[in-house]
């Protein structure tokens, strides 16, 4: 008895640190388990099922494997070989029944969500259509109704269907915001992958890259950010207006020949990297250097100085600036921020 009890002292902390790892599973803007849309929360819901049907057998199952331990078990004197059941018709007919209408209580459910999340919604003219392309490693989003391209942070209205085309330029990457839908590959062989999902709560969502891509896979982060449609409205027209450049000419003309190759300002530039537009204001720099824990000037400054550093493998490369240009293009970037989020 006593040493049981040492067995089960021993357990405890590793009993209470698997709690305390489980109960830290809990951001909203991120976890599959706090769902802030309906098909992450159909999603649980069918979790919850599964597990919640395993739990009780498990329990059921145990609780008859410790009767029977118990007692059937050897008693002291007991010679003779005890009496030998086989081929009990009772007996097959539970095991058999029980979990087949156990299995139909699960495909149920999860047969009538595959056939709804499936549903295509590319062709409703009242959804929002985005086509997402994956690059080692940032996202891109392309709205063809609106005529915007962006990258990083997709925004979109609260209120309506948000119907994705997926596709990749490289190589395969997964598509994940736990918090609002599961995981979608975007696939190289050029077959796009379809989805829909809502976000009715307005809020900022972290999404992942969930599929090895490249030494900057964990890197790939995006956020999903969910306004209201009059604020919807407005980052439409923002995104659309014309560009604005540095006031310093000189500066301005590095920036165009320098950046502008490859990225996007207002109706100037190129699409090789994500657009700039706003970038003062999005949530984060390259997806990783988050814009609340420092401040975004900084930010930009630690990323045009060396991509490679923050993440290594980027696409994009260290260009040769002078430290006035640094400084310049830095501060232009982060005042370049829009208004539709009241300057937020
Ligand atoms: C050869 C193309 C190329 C050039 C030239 C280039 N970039 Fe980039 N840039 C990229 C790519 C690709 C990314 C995405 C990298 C990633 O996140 O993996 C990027 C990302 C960025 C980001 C982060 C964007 C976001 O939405 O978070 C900023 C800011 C940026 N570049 C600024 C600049 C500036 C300033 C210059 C000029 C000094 C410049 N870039 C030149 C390709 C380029
Ligand atoms: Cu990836």
């Amino acid at each position: 008895m006593m040493n049981r009890w040492h067995a089960v002292k021993r357990l405890l902390p590793i009993l209470a640190g698997l709690a305390l790892l489980l109960s830290a599973c809990g951001r909203a803007d991120l976890s599959t388990l706090q769902p802030q849309g309906p098909i992450a929360e159909k999603q649980y819901d069918l979790m919850k099922l599964s597990i919640g049907m395993m739990t009780v057998v498990v329990v059921i199952v145990f609780l008859i494997l410790a009767y029977v331990l118990i007692r059937f078990r050897r008693r002291p004197g007991q010679t003779e070989i005890p009496k030998q059941v086989e081929g009990s018709h009772k007996l097959e007919i539970i095991w058999t029944v029980i979990p087949i209408i156990l299995l139909v209580i699960l495909v149920v459910p999860t047969v009538k969500y595959v056939f709804e999340f499936a549903q295509d919604y590319t062709k409703d003219k009242n959804a929002i259509q985005v086509k997402v392309t994956s690059h080692q490693y940032w996202w891109e989003f392309d709205y063809p109704q609106l005529g915007i391209k962006t990258g990083q942070e997709l925004v979109i209205p609260t209120t309506k269907k948000i119907s994705l085309q997926l596709n990749t330029v490289d190589v395969l990457h997964s598509f994940w915001v736990p918090s609002l839908f599961g995981k979608i590959d975007t696939n190289p062989e050029g077959n796009t992958n379809k989805m829909y999902f809502e976000a009715p709560k307005a809020g900022v969502y972290r999404g992942k890259c969930a599929e090895l891509c490249g030494q900057s896979h964990a890197l790939m982060d995006f956020k999903v950010k969910a306004v209201d449609e009059a604020k919807f409205d407005a980052w439409v027209q923002e995104m659309k207006a014309p560009a604005v450049l540095p006031q310093d000419p000189a500066l301005a003309a590095t920036f165009e020949k320098k950046c502008l190759s490859c990225h996007a300002v207002g109706d100037k530039g190129g699409t090789l990297g994500p657009n700039l537009t706003g970038i003062g204001n999005k949530q984060a720099v390259a997806g990783v250097l988050l814009n609340d824990e420092a401040p975004v000037e900084e930010n930009l400054k630690t990323w045009i100085k060396d991509p490679e550093k923050v993440k290594p493998g980027s696409k994009m490369p260290k260009v040769t600036l002078t430290p006035e240009e640094l400084d310049g293009i830095s501060k232009y970037l982060a005042n370049y921020k829009l208004q539709y989020d009241n300057g937020k």
